[in-house]
């Protein structure tokens, strides 16, 4: 028999925080009475709340806890292997007309989802707990910020937003105060009873092969159903701050991106410089974001690791903040060598997902510092020795992450949380690229800029499911899982935005860490060397040095460029800008065909700027 119970507004009203706005009493009513958890539970972000939590989560299996002596308030969660990174497949953007999700999103009829949805919530959380998760993407009350309610019936969401948002009692006392809020509603997709009763058993990780991560933009609503991990479950973060808030972006003029903040500080003048930056997914801004300099002369505080959100400014400069009160980081690849500061950033208060545990209750992935030890548990929660390593198999999954407090990076920005945000210089645009595109380069014009980004390819990391990695993929922007709405409606609005703030507009640089040797080894340093890279920027903008005007944009001379200490000389800074005019004429082509599928929403600029670039590479070719 059925043990349903049902909720009237009174009983949800006075379960709920006095100040819990009527029409979200009511939101939380409706959806508790489809859904039918045991209980309903206000999230108010305390310690004591999360105290409770974990613990929780530990007694049923879902958390491991550290070795509170290494990892204080620290803890492990495995996820199933079906649910280990966001499914792009099964990301839709409903609208009514389908051209305005364009050509790059899966689209959905608003209502034909709705009821889709409706069905698949009917009863889905029974036998649980739903949670009343109240959040501020950016800080509480600043002008560029914004409010939602996540409704969730996980318990690994609710201490995961507490540490990505700025979570509990002061979000929805804002709320409560008349601010707007976007509803996120969320499931794992796996009640512990049917609606015959029929009870079943509680898992580690409860989630549904059925997945829907889905987006109304016009009512600025959120739905995801059937997975338990990162940008599929913690709304805040892909669905709202980039989904929901590129198509809010583009009403309101302003930008949401998938981009790292940073401020350089030029250490003999105290001069500050602040740059932007979009890396398709597991591509390098949480890195760039934590950069420790290796040449002298410039210090690097960290805004933002993943999310910015941009604004004119009253002095007409574009201002830029990060919705985000954490960082979620791909583990794997990070070290003292390659990230210090993340290194140091996640010492304690951080959950750790699909990493391997170490037999003292430590953290392992591959590429740590610490060498392979003789054994491990594995992601999967199977032991792990020295042998599955040289099978080849990974003690932890490639997009096993660290959820982190920003506060605790130790170069955080004094101003990180500043509500109007920092002033932006630069913006840059990068992905994976083996082949073709050199080290830098710097935008021709601003139509230029807006071409770089759109034609952002990079190989497929780990960090989607459902594509192949190691895959050359067009990424434009480093937006294409991301954008709310048409793709090249988006660059028409870059455009506007340009033309808005006319030479106060940043600049555009395009550059590329990951260029290869004939023998397949990265022909670059990297990661601390990257700030050779952002001095050249800086002297660019002081107009200290000069360009080389080239097919992709204007380049360094060698001269200019500061290489002190690096074992480069001129024939392999030549190869890290070689331009095989034959190799960009195919790739110009591939990017072309990419665009038709815009058909004429494709801004006239950009099919201009195919023009231009097709010239300068018959120009190299002469
Ligand atoms: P999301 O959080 O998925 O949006 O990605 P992210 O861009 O923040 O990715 P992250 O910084 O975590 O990317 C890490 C990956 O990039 C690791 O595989 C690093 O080894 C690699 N990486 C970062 N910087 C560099 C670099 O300068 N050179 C090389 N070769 N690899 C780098
Ligand atoms: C990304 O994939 O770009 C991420 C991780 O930052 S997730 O939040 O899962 O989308
Ligand atoms: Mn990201």
């Amino acid at each position: 028999m059925t043990s349903d119970k049902t909720y009237s507004v009174e009983e949800v009203r006075a379960g709920a925080p006095a100040d819990a706005p009527e029409e979200l009493v009511a939101w939380v009513t409706e959806q508790a009475n489809l859904a039918k958890p045991d209980s309903i539970y206000w999230a108010d972000g305390s310690d004591e709340e999360w105290d409770r939590l974990t613990t929780e989560m530990v007694e049923g299996g879902t958390f491991t806890r550290l070795n509170p002596e290494k990892r204080p308030n620290c803890f492990l969660a495995r996820s199933l292997p079906s649910d280990v990174a966001r499914v792009e497949s099964r990301t839709f953007i409903c609208c009514e007309k389908e051209e305005d999700a364009g050509p790059t999103n899966h689209w959905a009829d608003p209502a034909e989802m709705r009821a889709t949805l409706k069905e698949k919530f009917d009863g889905v959380m029974r036998g649980r707990t739903m949670y009343v998760v109240p959040f501020s993407m950016g800080p509480l009350g600043g002008p560029i910020s914004q409010l939602g309610i996540e409704i969730t019936d996980s318990a690994y969401v609710v201490v995961s937003m507490r540490i990505m948002t700025r979570m509990g009692a002061a979000a929805l006392k804002l709320i409560g105060e008349g601010k707007p809020w976007v509803p996120a509603l969320h499931s794992v997709g796996y009640p512990l009873r049917d609606a015959d009763g029929t009870t079943r058993e509680e898992v580690a990780w409860p989630c549904n092969d059925d997945k829907y991560i889905t987006h109304f933009p016009e009512t600025n609503e959120i739905i995801s159903y059937g997975s338990g991990y990162g940008g599929n479950a913690l709304l805040g973060k892909k669905c709202f701050a980039l989904r929901i808030a590129s198509t809010m972006a583009r009403r309101d003029g302003w930008m949401a991106e998938h981009m790292l903040i940073l401020r350089l500080t030029e250490e003999a003048t105290g001069k500050q410089f602040h740059v932007t930056a979009a890396f398709p997914s597991a591509c390098g801004k949480t890195n760039l974001a934590m950069l420790q300099p290796t040449i002298p002369g410039y210090k690097v505080s960290t805004v933002g690791d993943d999310i910015a959100w941009m604004r004119p400014g009253a002095d007409g400069r574009l201002y830029a903040i990060n919705p985000e009160a954490g960082f979620f980081g791909v583990a794997p690849g990070t070290s003292y060598h390659t990230n210090p500061m993340a290194m140091d950033t996640m010492k304690a208060n951080s959950i750790f997902t699909n990493v391997a545990l170490t037999d003292d209750g430590d953290v392992w992935w591959e590429g740590i510092d610490a060498p392979l030890p003789d054994h491990l548990i594995d992601w999967l929660g199977n032991d792990y020795t020295p042998a599955d390593a040289a099978d080849g198999k990974k003690a932890a999954h490639p997009n096993s992450r660290f959820t982190v407090p920003a506060e605790q990076c130790p170069i955080i920005c004094e101003d990180w949380e500043a509500p109007a945000g920092v002033p932006i210089d630069a913006i840059l645009f990068g992905g994976r690229r083996a082949t073709n595109v050199p080290l830098v380069a710097e935008q021709y014009d601003p139509a230029h800029g807006v071409f770089i980004g759109a034609s952002v390819a990079s190989e497929v990391t780990a960090a989607a499911t459902d594509v192949k990695a190691g895959s050359l993929r067009h990424d434009p922007f480093a937006m294409l899982p991301f954008c709310g709405y048409n793709m090249a409606d988006y660059w028409g609005h870059w455009l506007e935005m340009q033309a808005k703030l006319g030479s106060k507009f940043p600049k555009i640089y395009q550059v590329n860490w990951f260029r290869k040797d004939e023998e397949g080894h990265f022909m670059w340093p990297g990661y601390g060397d990257n700030s050779r890279v952002l001095d050249w920027i800086v002297r660019r903008a002081g107009g200290e040095v000069e360009a080389i005007d080239g097919v992709t944009g204007r380049y360094p001379k060698i001269e200019d460029f500061n290489l002190d200490g690096l074992d480069i000389d001129e024939a392999k800074w030549n190869k890290l800008f070689e331009i095989n005019p034959a190799a960009w004429a195919a790739e110009l082509d591939d990017t072309e065909e990419y665009f038709t599928q815009f058909g004429d929403k494709l801004p006239a600029e950009i099919t201009a700027e195919l023009g231009k670039f097709r010239e300068r590479i018959a120009a190299a070719q002469a």
